[in-house]
């Protein structure tokens, strides 16, 4: 018998030339890779007490050290350029801008920013900046974090600080990364830092979240003297649904998930339906009147994060839940507010990565149509899409990750299928340059194109990063 996956159906392409003008680059995140945690006037994020706290981090690691990108940025911008990468998306930590409640400005922390930015320049490589990618700094916390109006005062201030510093050089501006996690994992679910259980808390967090983004936008704008491009990351669920009610559970994993930053962000309104599934939970009075025409900002691109597709499916609140404990896709059914009794997220079919994501580049291709479908002015980009494998080490010294290769190779088809229908799709970044602190995982799970040796910390290019590589050579997809 033939096997029903011929190449086309199994998203390996090959001789798929990709057009001009299309990015190819690169992510990391601040607290993944910088170390020096406590050097130049940086303070704690949350992620520093989080990680610090027994029990919330795999093998209690921390980012401390993590890659010690802050002292190895010369010979990882090298890296950068061996590479090829056209673009690198990194994060800047809030707390080595502003250390302290005070308000006072940490020049040493621009000036680590400022060369990183003039590094890649001098490089040819263009500077996607993020503002937050989740550390927040500990004392914003202490003082209610994203669940405070407050909070969005200081991140204004915080993008203004930026635009000054770096508006005149940076390619574009990203104002939050995934806000879904800092608001669901970090106020609901509690996997992630600060690690509170708090559903209506959740759900005030998502609109800080929201609101922080429209304010940056407008303090971006006002200070950036050169002329940036202006984004914001999310991470979309794109659902498969199981069972009797299984439209029902994905409509309501979609307001949740999806549209209640699209909603906002990209259309001026929080969808009804969110906020009628959520009343139990929060009667949405934190949203004051102007809020949502703050939010809604124009963006030149939306940044798309995609690993896998999720699975969900009505829950009779009565036989057991099955238990899915990814951090992302399959975020478990505790993560959801207000619905949590009645939607689980189900097990999906693999294969699998090392995170236990089911790997479907198909997910890929109909996220971008989707969105381009809903959004059809909005420029798209891929800002995060790659995965973790249990690499080895030859005995040549290589690594020889041949999966994260094909997962590779599969989702830049799938990218490409979706330019080929028609998506205003830009660029696309691979998560993630370096192997670091994988959040809740420590550094058990590796998604680097380029290794990293945690005990002498040494780099080196896997085969996937010689693969991208040629990719972005040639532009041509080849297996
Ligand atoms: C995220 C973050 C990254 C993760 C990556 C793998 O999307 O969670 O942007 O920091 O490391 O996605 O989980």
């Amino acid at each position: 018998m033939t096997s029903l996956l011929t190449p086309r159906d199994d998203y390996r392409g090959s001789g798929l030339v990709f057009p001009d003008g299309f990015t190819f680059g690169s992510a990391t995140a601040s607290y993944q890779i910088e170390g020096a945690a406590a050097e130049d006037g940086r303070t704690p994020s949350i992620w520093d007490t989080f990680s610090k706290t027994p029990g919330r981090v795999w093998n209690g690691d921390t980012g401390d050290v993590a890659c010690d990108h802050y002292h190895r940025v010369d010979e990882d911008l090298d890296l950068m350029s061996d590479l090829g990468l056209e673009a690198y998306r990194f994060s800047i930590a809030w707390p080595r801008i502003v250390p302290a409640a005070s308000g006072e400005v940490n020049q040493a922390g621009i000036d680590f920013y400022s060369r990183l930015v003039d590094g890649l320049l001098e490089r040819g490589i263009r500077p996607v900046a993020t503002l937050y990618h989740w550390d927040l700094p500990q004392y914003l916390e202490d003082a209610g974090g994203w669940t405070s109006r407050a909070t969005t005062d200081a991140f204004e201030r915080y993008a203004e600080i930026m635009g000054t510093a770096l508006g005149d050089r940076v390619h574009t501006w990203t104002t939050l990364n995934e806000p879904w996690c800092s608001a669901y994992l970090g106020y609901g679910q509690g996997g992630h830092a600060p690690g509170r259980h708090e559903p209506a808390s959740a759900l005030s967090a998502v609109h800080h979240l929201n609101l922080a983004h429209g304010r940056a936008l407008q303090a971006l704008r006002a200070t950036s003297t050169g002329d940036p491009d202006y984004s914001v990351t999310l991470n979309f669920h794109v659902l498969r649904g199981q069972g009797d009610g299984a439209a029902e559970a994905m409509r309501r994993i979609d307001a949740l998930a999806n549209r209640a930053f699209t909603g906002p962000m990209l259309r001026g309104e929080y969808p009804a339906d969110l906020l009628e599934d959520t009343a139990s939970v929060t009667d949405w009075g934190f949203v004051q009147d102007g809020d949502l025409a703050t939010i809604a900002q124009p963006i030149d691109v939306l940044g798309v994060n995609y690993y896998s597709t999720a699975t969900v499916r009505l829950w009779d609140g009565v036989s057991p839940k099955q238990q899915n404990d990814g951090h992302k896709g399959a975020a478990g059914g505790t993560a959801w507010p207000g619905s949590d009794q009645l939607v689980e997220f189900v097990e999906q079919p693999g294969p699998y990565t090392a995170m236990g994501w089911n790997i479907a580049p198909e997910g890929l291709e109909e996220l971008l149509v989707s969105l381009s479908e809903q959004f059809p002015e909005q420029a798209l980009m891929v800002t995060e899409n790659g995965a973790a494998f249990e690499d080895e080490v030859a005995a040549d010294g290589a690594v020889h990750d041949v999966e994260r290769t094909d997962y590779l190779r599969r989702h830049f088809t799938a990218a490409h299928r979706a330019i080929e229908r028609g998506v205003d799709l830009r660029g696309y970044f691979v998560w993630s340059l370096l192997d670091n602190f994988e959040w809740g995982y420590g550094y058990a799970k590796r998604f680097g194109i380029v290794r990293v040796d945690f005990d002498d910390l040494a780099r080196t290019v896997k085969d996937s990063g010689l693969w991208y590589r040629e990719l972005i050579r040639t532009r041509t997809v080849e297996g």
